[in-house]
């Protein structure tokens, strides 16, 4: 029944008119199909005996009374029913788009209340999408609300280089009922997976498009039932329907589309609370336990004062049983930022970022039943970010050229590219190019990168910004424009150099004026240094390097590290020409504080 008919565009197009006089092509020129799965949820459900269960071959009749999500003039006139089946097709109104989506429901026998799901579910949706994947331009799933987010974090992981839409949707109030918010549900999401190519696992409610493997629910009586604590939505349908591009996950492969259906059922959750017992934990571990999601405290932490709860950790992570660390606090993500948190790393387990538990625990039971893997490549895909549950983990590991892994990492985020990502390499790759443009005096380059987003105010490998080597090569233009785009003219590098330091031992005096005039000055140091430098000069009779100093803010009064001013020094060598300037300089100082 949902077989695709590749010949009915050509055939109605073929036809040169029907009943209302339009030309046919106009009408048929963009149909997109869908297919709905229905596996159950109070969307279908009815009341018995006072409670909602799910009603067994209603939805689609009742669907086709609603004019909003069936047009029955439409299935008519192009006799839609006879390519597609009567009993199960339905069309949506022409659309905004000027679009027709024609979706195809396949109801399960029984419709189960999502609280019944188990992972061979799961695998029944994975096959039913792989078989019918190049018939249908996206998929819809509608499914109980209680388990959705585990379902849609599974089929994330199961659903191998998706190129299609794959929404799940459901709803807290049966469509049947007056009011609810099944049907709004519905054709937002039919909307979405029958006009736009986001080829991932999402999930729809209320308005907005989640990542699936992102959600969690969090209501169990509003209509806005989830949130994706940590990626925002993927789309709003709001008067427009609006899609962060963005943030949409692409899997840049050659490779097609395929699901893995075979999942590990030998996984679990575990949440920490205080006092929990080692026995406890010990019974939670045993064979045949494979795989289990430790929910921790805050930023992925757990008691450090319990050698006895460590102790049956370490044990079994030593036994091969992989342990993700994942927060128990709804937002924010595990991190290495306490000792509390430092003993699980010891203990073995592998930090699960910001992933949310449901999404940990499907993307355990997907690689655990990876046959071909050996149990190290399964912890590192664990820490890997497969299908953007997690965000890039930026904090320990930040990327920079000096890391020896980095054309690795660049190599690899380049073929999945999230935002996430891209940004880590933009950021890492700023400092070096910025440097790079600033050394020639490449303004437009600086634009560039500037307009890519990068801050044109970050340090190379030894701290030095394009500023400082700006000021090394006297490019007054390129500094002035690095001045006027945010670059600090207090910024050290790793010698304790700023670029006033820079333009001043390489004697760029027009740069070291414009430092000057926007705050830049020598440290109580280097102005105490300063005086031997002055000495110095005056004993060689460089009356440049002297005007140079004394305008970056040396003190000529400061003596070197023999007591004598630089006067003292210059008269003492028989420097009549530096006397003369200096007492000149000192002259023009004093009456400018005369003058004031
Ligand atoms: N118990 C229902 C289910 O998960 C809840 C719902 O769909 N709103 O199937």
């Amino acid at each position: 029944t949902s077989q695709l008919h590749p010949c009915r565009r050509r055939k109605l197009s073929s036809c040169s008119s029907i009943e209302n006089g339009d030309p046919v092509t106009s009408l048929f020129a963009d149909e997109s199909r869908v297919l709905v799965i229905n596996t159950g949820g109070t969307i279908g459900m009815t009341l018995h005996d006072n409670v909602l269960a799910p009603k067994a071959n209603a939805l689609v009749q009742s669907l086709r009374k609603l004019p909003i999500l069936h047009d029955e003039l439409y299935a008519h006139q192009t006799s839609m029913y006879q390519y597609y089946g009567s009993e199960n097709s339905l069309v949506l109104p022409l659309n905004k788009l000027n679009r027709r989506i024609i979706y195809t429901i396949l109801e399960y026998s029984p419709l189960l209340d999502s609280s019944n799901m188990t992972t061979d579910d799961w695998g029944r949706i994975g096959k039913d999408i792989e078989k019918n994947y190049e018939n249908y331009d996206g998929f819809v799933i509608l499914h109980g609300t209680d388990t959705m987010a585990y379902t849609a974090s599974a089929l994330s992981f199961m659903c191998e280089n998706l190129g299609k839409p794959i929404i799940l949707t459901g709803s807290q109030v049966p469509i049947y009922e007056l009011r609810n918010d099944g049907r709004d549900n519905l054709l937002g999401a039919l909307l979405i997976a029958g006009q736009f190519v986001i080829p991932e696992v999402c999930l729809y409610f209320f308005n907005k498009l989640y990542r699936g493997n992102r959600v969690t629910k969090v209501d169990a009586g509003s209509f806005n039932a989830f949130s994706s604590p940590n990626l925002a939505p993927l789309a709003t349908a709001e008067v427009d329907i609006s899609i962060s591009w963005d943030t949409v996950w692409r899997a840049n492969t050659t490779a097609k589309f395929q699901v893995r259906t075979e999942l590990n059922r030998n996984v679990g959750l575990l949440r920490l609370f205080p006092g929990i017992t080692a026995s406890t934990v010990r019974a939670f571990l045993q064979p045949p336990m494979q795989g289990v999601v430790l929910e921790t405290y805050g930023s992925g932490n757990a008691p450090d004062n319990r050698p006895d709860l460590l102790d049956e950790l370490k044990k079994a992570t030593d036994a091969g049983v992989i342990i993700m660390n994942c927060t128990q606090c709804l937002r924010g993500t595990v991190s290495a930022s306490y000792a509390t948190g430092m003993v699980l790393m010891d203990a073995g387990l592998i930090a699960g970022g910001d992933m949310t538990p449901e999404a940990a625990l499907s993307k355990l039971s997907y690689i655990l039943a990876k046959k071909e893997l050996s149990l190290e490549a399964k912890k590192k895909m664990m820490a890997e970010n497969l299908r953007g549950e997690m965000s890039a983990n930026l904090d320990g590991a930040k990327l920079c050229l000096s890391d020896s892994q980095f054309i690795q990492v660049i190599a690899k985020s380049l073929s999945i590219s999230c935002k996430e990502e891209l940004e880590a390499i933009r950021d890492a790759l700023t400092p070096p190019l910025a440097c790079a443009a600033a050394k020639i005096g490449d303004i437009e380059a600086l634009n560039a990168l500037k307009e890519m987003g990068s801050n044109l105010c970050l340090g190379d490998f030894d701290g030095r910004t394009p500023l400082h080597i700006a000021a090394c090569e006297g490019h007054f233009k390129l500094v002035q424009y690095l001045l006027s785009n945010g670059a600090s003219v207090h910024s050290k590098d790793r010698y304790g150099d700023t670029p006033l330091c820079n333009a001043v031992r390489f004697r760029h005096k027009d740069v070291v004026k414009l430092l000057r005039k926007t705050g830049a000055h020598f440290s109580r140091e280097q102005i105490e240094e300063a005086g031997t430098e002055l000495c110095s000069l005056a004993a060689s009779g460089d009356i440049d390097g002297l005007e140079i100093w004394i305008l970056a803010g040396a003190d000529l009064n400061k003596p070197g590290y023999d007591g004598k001013t630089a006067d003292q020094v210059a008269e003492a060598a028989g420097r009549k020409e530096v006397v003369m300037f200096l007492v000149q300089l000192k002259g023009t100082k004093s009456m400018t504080v005369f003058g004031e």
